[in-house]
């Protein structure tokens, strides 16, 4: 700091791969998207009914108007319509910091006020978060237990990597990371001898120091390429079948369809290679390397994030099974090493407190991506995961920590959709999109901004957040702003119990130090922590090896699947009875892919990956993000061969489209990718001319103007962001 401004932001000492991302906090903090005090939309003011949100004008209004004008509303809404009108699922990153927690804070607040609807899973793994506990695990424990590099350094012989290991990604965990180790982890891999194939229809989702092999498949058909695997393991008598029988139930179903007995379809590598676009003799020398010594197979999370996205997931583990090296060391499955830093640590797991929410009376909750359908379609019923769920009919959306106009997938229906409630409430630090689309803004502090303590479950530090910039122009912390609200509704000391937010912290840390205790190891004193700024978890002995004992012994230590095994084929799910999630791993049309009927208009798959260069939409305006870009739009990667066919040059600015909505983008050529995929990552703030109308085009490169908007499948309802075929031209503005 220097004159009460941020000069420069350090790396921690022990990071043996510090990001860059968090020189974006530089000029980010005190920029001038800032939102300086409490706003309220003007035709809001005159009741316009939401027509014009996203669209309108704001008037500034001090804190106390603000509070009664919000506050008043919730009031009324609940008054009238009761507690299940609200939406509070809120969705999104936030920040970093186990108090000052957005929605924890938010979630408390409506809690008090009676509950609100709520949301159920995560955009980032909703299709795993369903599927994986039916057949073999909970995805908390597949996250947190899986092997680690060390692991995997020293016993595996070959990785299969679906969807690659896209480093760039592993900048980032949730709740915070101190140490980057995944890129380190892969060195030694590498330098142990491991071997890497990168399945993937971009050679860059792996670095190219891993000397990987690359199967260039065709994004969404890797169930397909997974089944001609299964198809030679199964037929040249490479399976173990003393494990499939012992540790696994419903193989023989699964080998019926696989070998076309139930279904006349044998999914053989020229079946497969005529939906994947790999070489039917590629599937088979790659099966049978797989079958020849310890192998790990993975999958990136962006798998399950599209259309039966349940189906690749469940077809890992299946084809792990078929090879009987799950529970040994350096063998198996597992997913998401190229998802987060997190993934591969060899870290002591710790829950550390988190701010107490009460419980949410109303007990309503939806599949976290079917936001939109739940607005535009009140009433009408949704299955999810062998449940319906009633959908209910929202008048006020309270948004804290997250930005539905980045994440959700249709912005053009999420247009239509958000203007149908009375009103939404967002607190934000920044004039993000959701921020412009809603009615009343309470300016929040960033984490810069307050105090709080950095700690996550999967990293072995916790750090004291020191406040190092006084709160910018009005802004206040979260809690400041509940507090208000709660004191004008009444409920202010049920909301604080009487605390200060520095009291908080003692509070939380106090019940973190009770938990330490029971797993056999003592925290510091909160003073001590704040002197020292920093305390380190106690190392782990040895990480035991993740499904080892159910190997060892399957009736002592059974899985919690209904069987206790693996289940190849699900009698729970046939008896769903969803088409779309049958009782076995299956190879289903997704609505749209390459290779598919009618993709003639729209020749190109699209990619969405992360970017880069933020954490989703955070911190777009700011310095760093946007030396990523070319004249202020998010860069798209596209094949020279696509281009040229459409006198598409090197940084053109084109226009990317189908029947959902259009962007601009500018143009990166790429040698080593599909010629008939393109890649724009995430994050660009969504920037609509005329909004709401057919004409609308999105400015900045945000591709949700382009994607689906549909359930992964009726048991998981996750996000289907990765099935989307666009087409591409030379923008030549009019
Ligand atoms: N097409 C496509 N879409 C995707 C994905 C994809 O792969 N493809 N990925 C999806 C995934 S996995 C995810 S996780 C989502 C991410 O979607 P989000 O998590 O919604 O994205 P963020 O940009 O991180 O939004 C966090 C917001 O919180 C605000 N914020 C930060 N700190 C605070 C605070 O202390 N208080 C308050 N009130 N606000 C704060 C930030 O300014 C920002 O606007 O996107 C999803 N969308
Ligand atoms: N820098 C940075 N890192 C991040 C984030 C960020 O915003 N910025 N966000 C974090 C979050 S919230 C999450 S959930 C994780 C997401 O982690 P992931 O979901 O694993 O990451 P993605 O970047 O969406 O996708 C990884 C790669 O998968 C490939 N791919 C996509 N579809 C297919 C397919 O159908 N088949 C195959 N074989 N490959 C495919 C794409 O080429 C893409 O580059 O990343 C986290 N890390
Ligand atoms: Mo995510």
């Amino acid at each position: 700091m220097e004159d009460g401004n941020i000069q420069q932001v350090l790396n921690h000492p022990a990071d043996p791969d510090p990001s860059p991302l968090g020189q974006g906090l530089v000029d980010g903090i005190q920029h001038t998207t800032r939102i300086q005090q409490p706003h309220v939309r003007k035709g809001w003011l005159q009741q316009d009914g939401g027509a014009k949100r996203g669209n309108d004008t704001f008037v500034a209004l001090p804190w106390d108007e603000a509070l009664e004008l919000g506050a008043g509303e919730l009031r009324r809404v609940i008054d009238e319509y009761g507690n299940t009108s609200i939406f509070g699922g809120s969705y999104g990153w936030a920040s970093a910091g186990r108090f000052h927690h957005a929605q924890s804070q938010l979630h408390r607040f409506l809690n008090l006020m009676g509950g609100c609807v709520r949301a159920m899973n995560s955009y980032s793994t909703a299709a795993a978060q369903v599927i994986l506990p039916h057949v073999v695990a909970p995805w908390h424990q597949i996250e947190l237990e899986q092997p680690s590099w060390r692991e995997l350094a020293q016993h595996s012989e070959l990785i299969v990597a679906f969807g690659g290991l896209a480093l760039r990604n592993t900048q980032v965990a949730y709740g915070g990371i101190t140490e980057h180790q995944s890129k380190p982890g892969m060195q030694a891999a590498a330098g142990r001898g491991v071997k890497f194939v990168n399945i993937s229809p971009i050679q860059g989702d792996v670095p190219a120091w891993l000397n990987s092999q690359w199967v260039d498949c065709r994004p969404g058909t890797d169930v397909a390429l997974m089944l001609g695997l299964a198809y030679v393991i199964a037929t040249e008598g490479l399976t173990d079948a003393a494990f499939l029988s012992t540790h696994c139930v419903g193989y023989p179903v699964f080998h019926d369809y696989l070998t076309g007995v139930s279904d006349g379809t044998p999914k053989t590598p020229a079946w497969a290679a005529d939906i994947c676009g790999v070489a039917a003799q590629d599937i088979e020398t790659l099966a049978r390397r797989m079958a020849g010594r310890r192998t790990f197979i993975t999958a990136a999370w962006s798998l399950q994030r599209a259309q039966h996205g349940e189906q690749p997931y469940w077809l890992v583990v299946v084809l792990a099974a078929m090879l009987g090296q799950i529970g040994l060391p350096g063998g198996g499955f597992g997913f998401g090493y190229g998802a987060e830093g997190f993934v591969g640590s060899h870290w002591r797991r710790f829950n550390w407190a988190t701010l107490p929410k009460g419980r949410n009376p109303t007990g309503v909750a939806i599949p976290v991506a079917r936001i939109a359908d739940m607005l535009l379609n009140p009433g009408e019923t949704v299955d999810y995961d062998g449940k319906t769920i009633n959908y209910p009919d929202i008048r006020l959306i309270y948004w804290a920590g997250g930005n539905p106009f980045h994440h959700h997938q249709d912005l053009n229906r999420l247009v239509k959709a958000w203007r149908r409630p009375d009103t939404v409430i967002v607190n934000e630090p920044w004039w993000t999109p959701t921020a412009q689309w809603s009615d009343i803004v309470f300016p929040a502090t960033t984490a810069l901004e307050r105090r709080d303590i950095c700690a996550s479950s999967h990293d072995p530090y916790a750090h004291l957040m020191e406040r190092v910039i006084a709160p910018q122009h009005q802004a206040w912390s979260d809690h400041r702003i509940f507090s208000g609200l709660a004191r004008v509704l009444g409920c202010e000391t049920a909301f604080t119990e009487g605390r200060n937010e520095e009291e908080w912290l003692e509070h939380m840390w106090m019940r973190s130090a009770a938990a330490a205790e029971v797993e056999g190891f003592a925290l510091p004193s909160f003073q001590q922590f704040v002197d020292n700024k920093v305390y380190q978890l106690p190392a782990l002995e040895r990480r035991p090896v993740w499904l080892g004992r159910f190997r060892e012994n399957p009736q002592e230590y059974p899985l919690g699947t209904p069987s206790g095994k693996i289940e190849i084929f699900s009698r729970t799910l046939e008896a769903m009875g969803y088409a779309d999630c049958p009782g076995h791993p299956t190879w289903l049309e997704p609505a749209e892919r390459l290779g598919g009927t009618g993709n003639a208009r729209f020749p190109l798959h699209l990619l969405t990956p992360q970017p880069e260069k933020r954490l989703h939409s955070q911190l777009d305006p700011g310095a760093h993000s946007h030396s990523g870009k070319v004249g202020g739009k998010e860069v798209m990667c596209m094949h020279p061969q696509a281009a040229a066919q459409r006198d598409i040059e090197d940084g053109d600015i084109v226009r990317v489209f189908n029947d959902r909505g259009a962007c601009l983008a500018a143009v990166s050529l790429v040698e080593n990718m599909r010629p008939d995929v393109v890649s724009l990552p995430t994050g660009a703030w969504f920037k609509p001319s005329n909004p709401g109308t057919e004409q609308s085009l999105e400015l900045n490169g945000n591709p949700n103007v382009l994607t689906l908007d549909v359930g992964t499948s009726r048991l998981a309802q996750g996000p289907s962001a990765n099935t989307c075929l666009v087409e591409v031209e030379v923008y030549t503005a009019s």
